[in-house]
């Protein structure tokens, strides 16, 4: 309950912040996008982690106000950087609750057009087992966000209940493979198997697929051999706040 009050009153004086850790695509090394990820530090300088204060959010009233926090955030942030010449697209994580609001929609108009930011810019993740709560819903919500040309990326896959049957069923355009495959990736035989697994469906199904957590040049080597097409990870940056984004994308691209 403290830090429930504690969030209420960190998202109205802006305690949070969003980070942001690039995408890089996988032929011409180019910048394409990045996640955005909510920090909090509080007043004391304490860190308090997302995967802390997003079920604190989801208990509470404060799923909305945070996610509308984020969202605002970010398509600010990325329309700054497509008015200084980069045409980015920022990913921004949804929770179920989140995802699962019929009134999220209108929401997400209303924070593009107050950013001047087009859908093409703005990418959605949402994990598998979110979608699971209730398919109709999602598929639904998806339809939606997909008539207003927003990027839908499925996060952490292959660590639900993935169905693959359901991937037929949703309307996505990315696989986010998660970073326990790429980590022990190339040495771990199984998860070789698996990550090139993954890269073949998405590949028949017409699938983009980033790969999350690529820290060595060894993994990209593996991904590059079968066929992955943009890549996340501490090899090219960690989360970055705003200013250390931009100096990233001057040297970038
Ligand atoms: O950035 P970090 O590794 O600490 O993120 C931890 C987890 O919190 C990740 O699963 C990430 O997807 C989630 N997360 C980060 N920012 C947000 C956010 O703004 N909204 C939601 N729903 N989840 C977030
Ligand atoms: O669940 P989700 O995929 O949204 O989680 C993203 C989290 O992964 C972020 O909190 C980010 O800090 C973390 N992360 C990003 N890149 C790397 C990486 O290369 N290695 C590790 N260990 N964590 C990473
Ligand atoms: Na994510
Ligand atoms: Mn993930």
């Amino acid at each position: 309950l403290m830090l429930e009050s504690k969030l209420k009153k960190a998202i109205e004086n802006e305690e949070l912040s969003v980070f942001y850790q690039p995408k890089m695509e996988m032929y011409g090394g180019r910048l394409v996008g990045m996640e955005a990820l909510a920090r909090w530090v509080t007043r004391d300088g304490e860190e308090i982690p997302p995967t802390r204060f997003i079920p604190i959010a989801e208990e509470t009233g404060l799923v909305g106000p945070l996610g509308d926090f984020v969202m605002r955030r970010a398509a600010r942030d990325c329309k700054r950087w497509l008015d200084m010449g980069h045409p980015l697209r920022v990913a921004v994580n949804l929770s179920a609750r989140e995802f699962l609001d019929p009134l999220l929609p209108e929401r997400v108009d209303a924070i593009l057009a107050e950013a001047q930011l087009p859908g093409e810019h703005f990418e959605i993740e949402i994990t598998e087992s979110m979608m699971m709560q209730d398919v109709e819903q999602a598929v639904h919500v998806l339809q939606e966000l997909r008539a207003r040309n927003i990027t839908i990326a499925m996060d952490d896959f292959g660590t639900g209940y993935s169905s693959l049957s359901y991937l037929k069923q949703f309307p996505i355009h990315t696989l986010k493979i998660d970073r326990a495959f790429v980590k022990e990736a190339p040495d771990d035989p199984n998860d070789v198997a698996i990550v090139a697994a993954v890269l073949s469906v998405a590949r028949a199904m017409d699938l983009k697929v980033v790969a999350e957590g690529v820290e060595e040049s060894r993994q990209l080597a593996l991904l590059r051999d079968h066929g992955c097409d943009e890549l996340q990870g501490y090899l090219y940056a960690k989360p970055l706040n705003t200013d250390d984004f931009t100096q990233f994308l001057l040297h970038a691209n």
